[in-house]
């Protein structure tokens, strides 16, 4: 199974399944893949008995590939009884995640379940669960009455440890449901359920009209559910699978004990530098991610958060180059023809930014360095909060953060309004005078000086 069947989920787990059921002979898998939110996708792929077409951009790409490893899209948000069921069958062992930082629900005070998010309340008093933390430890209590044995959860989604943090919100799912229920779950959880970290990779932007056009032309069919992805794409997974599972080794997947280090490089390196290029990007006028990193400024910048920045606050994992692989991020961002935009890496950004760039930021400060360069991202995203109407921004913490906004768009008023804010910046970090004083000499160049101010600084600052 599979929750959260975008384009990510499309271009990245059902062509690595896909590929492995090529690669060992063992076919006997098929992805029941669940829409979260919308069920645009489901009402795509059903129609074309879930095939669909992954067009690969950029040097390298290789010819139109239609994927057939997804055999059932369902409708979570009209169908959630059919994605507990799923979960519950023995023919099921696998459930693969991928619905973004903010479906996991999580409470950015505690770190833990949101208990007063309404969703969440209404999937632990007993409704047919909508968030895929309720979906899951229903699947698995119907499941554990069931007998139907054994299942691994695999958390693909940007998070650190994403396969102890679904566990845990798993377990605080149990632990808030009434004893007689809660206890019995918590033990079948423990014998039985395996929660694996994995660290993926794959850019693959939202799919565009003028996307499936050039997919028909091409193929000479009309694909609704069509994806356009970079040729790269890589997974990295801890070998800890409490029941059978596809041979993603055969695939080209990296099965390691040091997840952690590969999912905190590539956060940390490559997510953060994304970001940094999408708020610079939305500051200056870049639509595009590759229209950002041809700025030469903002190339320069991308590259010297990580050399100066991220590299000595992290330990690369055994394999891993850390200069060559910054190289190769950047020139991945370049890909003219991915049409990544900054507007949807820009998204969310209170999810995003504190595992991307505010654990950077942590890093230095505790050793006594100036995170300059991570400053400067985190300074790009506060522009872009307080210059993007509520109703635009999209990130879930759209309203919290426009309360807090001054009547002023100063610097020195926007930037400690902004710090303030405690679902994003802890106490430590926003008391920090240094870290205050960078954030604010960014944002006021950028909010008054714009590219050419930015331009100057960066290169001859
Ligand atoms: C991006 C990621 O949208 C975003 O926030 O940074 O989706 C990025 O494209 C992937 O993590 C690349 O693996």
């Amino acid at each position: 199974m599979h929750l959260g069947l975008g384009a990510f989920a499309r271009a990245h787990t059902a062509v690595f399944t896909e590929n492995a059921m090529l690669a060992s002979g063992d076919s006997n898998w098929g992805i029941a893949g669940v829409t979260q939110r919308s069920d645009t996708v489901a009402r795509q792929l059903g129609p074309q008995d879930c095939l669909f077409t992954v067009s690969e951009r950029g040097s390298g790409a290789a010819p139109l590939r239609v994927v057939s490893s997804i055999t059932e899209a369902i409708s979570g948000l009209h169908h959630p009884l059919a994605v507990t069921d799923r979960i519950a069958a023995s023919s099921t062992s696998v459930v693969t995640l991928t619905v973004t930082e903010k479906g996991y629900r999580i409470d950015p005070r505690t770190g833990t379940l949101s208990l007063s998010d309404e969703q969440v309340r209404a999937d632990v008093a007993g409704q047919p669960p909508r968030t895929a933390i309720g979906q899951i430890a229903r699947g698995l209590q119907q499941r554990a009455r069931a007998e139907a044995g054994p299942l691994t959860v695999v958390s693909c989604d940007n998070l650190p440890g994403n396969g102890d943090l679904t566990r845990e919100l798993v377990r605080a799912f149990a632990a808030a449901l009434p004893a007689a229920e809660g206890d019995p779950l918590a033990s079948w959880l423990k014998a039985n359920v395996s929660f694996p970290n994995t660290m993926v990779d794959r850019m693959v932007p939202a799919t565009t009209n003028g996307d499936l056009d050039a997919v028909e032309r091409e193929l000479g069919l009309r694909d609704e559910a069509a994806v356009v992805a970079e040729p790269f794409m890589q997974w990295v997974i801890e070998d800890n699978f409490a029941s059978r599972r596809p041979r993603w080794e055969d695939a080209g997947a990296v099965f390691s004990t040091d997840v952690a280090a590969w999912e905190a490089a590539k956060l940390r390196l490559l997510n953060a530098s994304h970001s940094m290029l999408a708020y610079l990007g939305l500051a200056t006028g870049n639509t595009t991610i590759s229209d950002a990193v041809r700025e030469d400024a903002f190339l320069t910048a991308c590259s010297r958060m990580m050399v100066e920045d991220v590299l000595p606050t992290i330990s690369l994992p055994a394999g891993l180059e850390g200069e060559a692989y910054c190289a190769q991020v950047l020139g991945r961002f370049a890909n003219p023809a991915l049409g990544h935009t900054t507007a949807k890496v820009g998204s969310d950004g209170s999810q995003k930014i504190g595992l991307r760039l505010l654990r950077t930021v942590k890093g230095n400060l505790d050793a006594g360095r100036e995170p300059r360069w991570a400053a400067l991202a985190v300074a790009a995203w506060m522009h872009h909060v307080a210059s993007t109407p509520t109703a635009e921004l999209n990130d879930p913490l759209a309203a919290e953060l426009h309360a807090v906004l001054p009547a002023t768009g100063n610097a020195a008023d926007v930037v400690p309004a902004l710090l303030g804010c405690r679902s994003i910046f802890d106490d430590e970090m926003a008391t920090h005078r240094g870290f205050a004083d960078l954030l604010m000499d960014w944002y006021r160049l950028i909010d008054t000086h714009g590219l050419e101010g930015l331009r100057n600084e960066i290169n001859h600052g």
